[in-house]
């Protein structure tokens, strides 16, 4: 009882603003900074039930992402590193809106008993979380994927790595190394670090590259803000590079979002237009590297590309008639998309706003493991091996990773001897316009077929094909947000003119 009491004394350090309602969504909750104090501390509460039910040490993240400064948001971590699982999105949904004595009443008694959480920070303060006798360690500030990372290596004893930001750079860096130590080319990135913590941490991450990468740092923190006219959300969204960056033609380069769970990759030609390599360029980048490693090492195991709606449909067609590999399409949201890309024996998945990573399963990583070591097959074989073996290490397979990513991308890159031209040159992306429309209430909008077609209301998706069947080329969906109140738009087409006007009317047909 005494427990409970103290819990209660050190909420009401933590006041709920009267009224105010939060839900956790698709990765956390998220809002102004000012309002999240009694979410804070009410998260670790959740961290420590949530480490109870899993007998493990979860993760508590406070980030804005590629949101601006003035926002925060906090998300759970689960043993694997993983998001948390729906159901408790649910608890965390409860346990921010409603008394506390209410939803807690029944299970104070074993509180804190046999539990830990530890806890990271792109930017935001973590002194919300410092009072609770189940906070194991606090990282201070970290990427949220690096969170991911030491979520994963606790609870399985250091098998996936040390539970250190050390550790972290060694794996990462080590890998990256093995994988690119017979290429001899080396050539430069230039790196928007999005005045986040991505940026802070490559500085830190430069020694352990050893000079085999070499990156320019722009946005690193010391002067801009955070998101602001930079990062990867802003290049995706406005398709134009950062503010205030010079990058000379051809230039290879790329930008992380604020917590360095997103990149994309882009260079602007001799002519001076600006071209993007997003999350699908990526993936295809990435699919077909890993397809043909698998190949050479005779390897029969299946790999499928996950996706979502916003996938740009020339990826896509690529993918599947070109390259012959398996494409799922899901929900928006990394905790779809790594669900599905569980599936398989490679699974490679990457939203287009470029969140992605590769899981392997275990049988996969084993029959690569076991083909490394072999002293009996060719020395195609065993080549092709030993490079998937150094691939599987230089990915966090726990998320979407920036710093990872980019590692892997530079990788292929130098080993297929590829420029930034060439890989974009791989298939042409079908003109597109995203947009948003403010709806009274975008719940009204419900969707079916991962996202592509709109249930309700009635005669909207009849619309919509309608509208789309006038262009060449042509798809278009709706979607309501999952993080801002509005309803989304994605229409592409033969030509940019056709994709803006489909936009277009596609957002009066919302109303
Ligand atoms: C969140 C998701 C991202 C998704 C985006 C969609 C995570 C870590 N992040 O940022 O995957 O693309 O929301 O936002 O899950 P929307 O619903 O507002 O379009
Ligand atoms: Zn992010």
């Amino acid at each position: 009882m005494a427990q409970f009491q103290e819990v209660l004394k050190q909420s009401a350090l933590h006041p709920k603003p009267a009224g105010l309602v939060l839900q956790y969504g698709t990765s956390g909750f998220r809002t102004n900074a000012k309002q999240l104090d009694h979410i804070m501390f009410r998260m670790g509460l959740l961290a420590t039930l949530r480490s109870k039910k899993t007998k493990a040490t979860i993760g508590v993240m406070v980030t804005a992402s590629h949101n601006p400064e003035e926002d925060n948001g906090v998300k759970l971590i689960d043993p694997m590193g993983e998001m948390v699982t729906q159901d408790w999105e649910e608890h965390a949904t409860q346990l921010a809106n409603y008394m506390l004595c209410n939803v807690l009443g029944p299970c104070f008694a074993w509180l804190f008993c046999f539990c830990s959480f530890i806890v990271g920070t792109s930017s935001g303060s973590l002194s919300a979380f410092l009072s609770f006798p189940s906070i194991l360690l606090d990282y201070g500030l970290v990427t949220t994927p690096q969170l991911h990372y030491m979520v994963c290596c606790q609870n399985t004893q250091g098998k996936y790595g040390e539970a250190t930001v050390e550790g972290y750079y060694t794996k990462f860096c080590q890998a990256f190394i093995q994988l690119t130590k017979n290429v001899r080319s080396r050539s430069h990135l230039c790196l928007d670090g999005a005045n986040g913590i991505g940026a802070l941490k490559v500085r830190e991450m430069e020694s352990h590259l050893k000079k085999e990468l070499q990156i320019s740092l722009n946005n690193d923190g010391s002067k801009g803000r955070l998101n602001h006219q930079c990062g990867a959300d802003y290049v995706k969204v406005q398709q134009k590079p950062p503010t205030g960056i010079k990058i000379n033609p051809g230039e290879r380069c790329c930008s992380f979002d604020g917590d360095a769970d997103r990149i994309v990759y882009y260079y602007t030609d001799s002519e001076g237009t600006f071209h993007l390599l997003d999350g699908d360029k990526m993936a295809t980048l990435i699919s077909t590297f890993l397809k043909e490693l698998l190949t050479q090492a005779g390897l029969d195991l299946k790999i499928a590309v996950v996706q979502t709606a916003y996938a740009n449909g020339s990826s896509t067609h690529y993918l599947e008639n070109t390259m012959k590999v398996l494409v799922r399409c899901t929900k928006t949201g990394v905790k779809h998309l790594h669900h599905v890309a569980q599936e398989f024996d490679v699974g490679v998945y990457f939203e287009a706003n470029g969140h992605g990573t590769v899981l392997f399963s275990k049988a996969a990583e084993e029959k690569i493991q076991q083909l490394a070591e072999d002293t009996n097959v060719n020395d195609k074989r065993k080549k092709a091996a030993l490079l998937l073996r150094n691939t599987i290490n230089v990915i966090n397979q726990t998320v979407g990773d920036a710093i990872s990513d980019m590692l892997l991308i530079e990788a292929i890159l130098a080993i297929k001897g590829m420029t930034i031209q060439q890989w974009d040159t791989i298939y042409t992306d079908l003109p597109n316009r995203q947009l948003k429309v403010k709806v009274a209430d975008r719940r009204v909008i419900d969707t079916t077929d991962a996202e592509r077609r709109a249930v309700t209301p009635a005669g909207l998706q009849e619309a919509i094909d309608n509208l789309v069947k006038k262009y060449r080329q042509a798809r278009s969906f709706v979607r309501p947000s999952g993080t801002e109140d509005v309803v989304r738009v994605y229409a592409e087409a033969d030509t940019q003119e056709s994709a803006d006007a489909l936009a277009h009317e596609v957002s009066l047909a919302v109303y």
